[in-house]
């Protein structure tokens, strides 16, 4: 049974969408089986009502279609012509998902416009829905993972785990790809003892590199997204070739529906569930419902958010009470500044306090500084 909850159908409004491009500065490039980074350009969605109450929202599909079919640029046409139609005609969140629903796909998108009526509820009835959520055990502040880039020696490679473990990581993710040299791992090994370790591949591995993916699923604790989405024929012969691998899924979740087809066809051992790839926070909590009652182990993921997606991911994450571990490293390692006042900060035990996400807001003059580009789409 699909969750509703009482907030879903408080009375919202929209005046205005304002569709703000921002390009974050890094503090340091970023490598992975998709490509290569050095600056975040994000999609932020400011959404007013007829009161002037503004509500934020962030866009966080990639500028290129490299791990979704979505990229930032198709956001502007999509939500001109299909989207903003039918925003303006609904009158709570309840409704604008629905009305989101007539448009097929294009969950980042659908999902920065309810994240941006979410934050503006909370802040026009002052409450947290996370902080009063007593549908099932929460907690008050979340484990956090790193995710590493590829790194292309030794050296870098063994600095940057000397580095993580100073900071308290409870998690080092590795992206790797067919191309990773496996001797890099060897080499390391003992800097990975007794450290929770798993790797991350984007759906860069097929049939010719099992023996490859072999090593990595003896190395870690677990394996993400091994193969391009769809493979379950993948998936079934890494099983039998072999039998010690366990899989977390990524890329190839971005519904329920897509959830229960993979669980009954027995190819999930656990789930990166990131709100943004699956359409927003309706979509997010049925999923997270149905992750408990199967007991299926289920994390927050993140695709390198400004601090205005951070926050709401972070708070989703406490509703997660048996994770492990969360891909939510806080702003300090990426970003030379971020859009928020107060961006979110990890304690030397490696978790993020949630308090503190409830409290972050955006800085108008930051956001400024970064912006590239505003459309506006108004109501006369
Ligand atoms: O596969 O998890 C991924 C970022 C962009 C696209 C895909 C992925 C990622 C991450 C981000 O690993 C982790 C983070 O946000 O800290
Ligand atoms: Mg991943």
């Amino acid at each position: 049974m699909a969750l509703h909850l009482p907030w879903y159908d408080h009375t919202i409004s929209l005046q205005r969408l304002d569709l703000i491009t921002v390009d974050l500065p890094q503090k340091v490039i970023f490598t992975s089986g998709i490509g290569v980074r050095k600056s975040r350009r994000a999609l932020i969605v400011r959404w007013t009502d007829q009161d002037g109450q503004i509500g934020y929202g962030e866009c966080s599909c990639r500028p290129d279609p490299y791990y979704s079919e979505e990229f930032l640029e198709a956001a502007f046409p999509l939500v001109e012509h299909y989207l903003w139609p039918e925003l303006v005609q609904a009158q709570s969140l309840r409704e604008v998902h629905d009305r989101m629903r007539k448009v097929r796909g294009w969950y980042f998108t659908k999902a920065a416009m309810e994240f941006a009526v979410l934050d503006l509820l909370q802040s026009t009835t002052n409450t947290s829905f996370f902080a009063e959520w007593d549908l099932w055990p929460t907690v008050d502040q979340i484990p956090v993972g790193i995710s590493i880039g590829i790194h292309e020696t030794e050296q870098s490679l063994r600095s940057v785990i000397q580095s993580s473990k100073e900071l308290g990581y409870r998690r080092l993710k590795f992206k790797i790809s067919p191309r990773t040299k496996t001797q890099l791992f060897e080499a390391v090994r003992p800097e990975l003892e007794g450290l929770y370790v798993s790797f991350d591949a984007n759906g860069t591995f097929r049939s010719e590199d099992l023996k490859n993916l072999a090593f990595f699923a003896e190395l870690g604790e677990m394996i993400e997204q091994p193969f391009p989405p769809g493979h379950i024929d993948l998936y079934q012969a890494s099983k039998k070739q072999i039998p010690s691998i366990y899989i977390c899924q990524d890329e190839e979740v971005k519904s329920l529906g897509d959830l229960q087809k993979i669980h009954q066809l027995g190819c999930i051992d656990e789930l990166n569930l990131k709100p943004g790839r699956v359409g927003g926070i309706i979509s997010t909590l049925n999923i997270l419902q149905y992750t408990q009652e199967q007991g299926i182990p289920c994390w927050i993921g993140g695709m390198f958010e400004t601090g205005i997606g951070r926050a709401m991911n972070s708070q989703i994450a406490g509703l997660t009470p048996d994770a492990l571990a969360h891909d939510q490293s806080p702003s300090a390692r990426y970003f030379k500044e971020d859009l928020v006042h107060q961006p979110l900060t990890m304690n030397a035990e490696g978790f993020i306090d949630l308090e503190q996400a409830r409290r972050v807001t955006v800085d108008p003059d930051i956001l400024d500084k970064y912006t590239v580009h505003v459309k506006t789409l108004q109501k006369d």
